[in-house]
């Protein structure tokens, strides 16, 4: 009933079932909202801080990470920062950080950002040879009188600022673009975040992204969004992840949110900031989430068949809220009560 209840709310906001393919119209009268999970997890609920949340599987160990910063009392943003460090450098993850999967050409380049609740801000984009880009990206925040640096520029910012120049595609990465070369087909596919995870060579096309948002004991929010985009993408394409308002955005008085999936519709539709606005108009951060999502999906009903677009997000509560295109989206939960919660995110599909 609740789920009916919000999609009915969801429809009177905008959303028209005629608007949308013959595939979801039926989703919404039924009052689904997702294939496979609609109803059957209960997700995690009520309002908790000091709490940190991730996008993905790999987001707990991630959240573990930020957790010792936030159980210490620390700070929302130095938090999310020391936790998208680990997937950055976990080998096994191969789009955030080292070993991520090269654009087409063979370059591994990766976009990061990160936001604090007072509106400061930083971000890296088409940044290649630094291990660590969300260290740059609040680098950028801190030292710099500018937001978003890019490609040999940020490099060299990096360089300046005393990071090491390092190789950042690995043998298995390396072999899995050889892989790739012998079909040179370009087509992101849904939930390689958790399917390709591990996987050396012969991953398939891929996007991983890690957004981490985090409410500390003070109630201060910030956020951080890090990642190799998609994997065999042209040489310069810049996703969503490093643009402040689409991958992540955080509003100290709100809440935040931030994204994964393809970039590109998220970028189309400032995903992360209207789900922060959203919130602002009294959306819970769930509700804001739905919304978001099927913005995308109303403008592109057919292409949303087949892509994935997930959001997150957190109000300055410490409410939650997930909510994807596609089913398999998962988002880490780490808090007082339990470290390691692990979701699987409703969906349309
Ligand atoms: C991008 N949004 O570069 C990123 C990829 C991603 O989970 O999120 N993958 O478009």
């Amino acid at each position: 009933m609740a789920d009916r209840r919000r999609f009915l709310k969801t429809a009177a906001l905008g959303v028209t079932a005629a608007a949308l393919s013959s595939r979801i119209a039926p989703a919404l009268a039924d009052g689904k909202t997702a294939g496979k999970t609609a109803g059957t997890t209960a997700g995690v609920s009520g309002s908790r801080k000091p709490r940190v949340i991730s996008t993905w599987d790999f987001g707990v160990p991630a959240n573990l990470a930020a957790w010792t910063v936030l159980a210490k009392g620390g700070r929302a943003l130095d938090a999310v920062e020391a936790g998208v460090m680990i997937p950055e450098s976990d080998l096994k993850n191969h789009s955030v950080g080292r070993a991520g999967y090269p654009d087409r050409d063979g370059h591994v380049s990766l976009d990061a950002s990160i936001m604090d609740g007072d509106g400061s801000c930083g971000a890296v984009a088409a940044l290649e040879n630094i291990a660590h880009p969300i260290q740059v990206a609040r680098r950028v925040m801190e030292r710099t009188p500018h937001v978003l640096l890019v490609g040999e520029g940020a490099q060299q910012f990096a360089l300046e600022q005393g990071f090491k120049k390092e190789k950042l595609l690995t043998p298995e990465s390396e072999q899995a673009w050889h892989e790739w070369l012998k079909t040179a087909h370009y087509q992101p596919s849904a939930n390689s975040e958790v399917h390709d995870y591990g996987k050396g060579a012969g991953g398939k096309d891929n996007h991983d992204t890690i957004g981490m948002l985090a409410i500390d004991a003070q109630g201060r929010l910030a956020g951080a969004c890090t990642t190799s985009g998609m994997a065999w993408k042209l040489r310069g394409r810049v996703g969503d992840s490093p643009i402040i308002g689409a991958g992540l955005y955080v509003d100290g008085e709100v809440g935040g949110a931030t994204s994964t999936g393809v970039g590109e519709e998220v970028i189309r539709n400032a995903g992360s900031f209207l789900v922060v606005e959203l919130m602002r108009q009294g959306r819970s951060p769930q509700q804001a989430c739905e919304e978001a999502v099927m913005r995308i999906v109303k403008k592109r009903p057919q292409a949303s068949k087949d892509l994935q677009v997930g959001f997150l997000a957190i109000n300055r509560e410490g409410e939650v809220g997930a909510f994807a295109i596609q089913s398999g989206f998962s988002y880490a939960v780490c808090d007082g009560a339990k470290q390691d919660g692990l979701f699987p995110s409703k969906s349309v599909y």
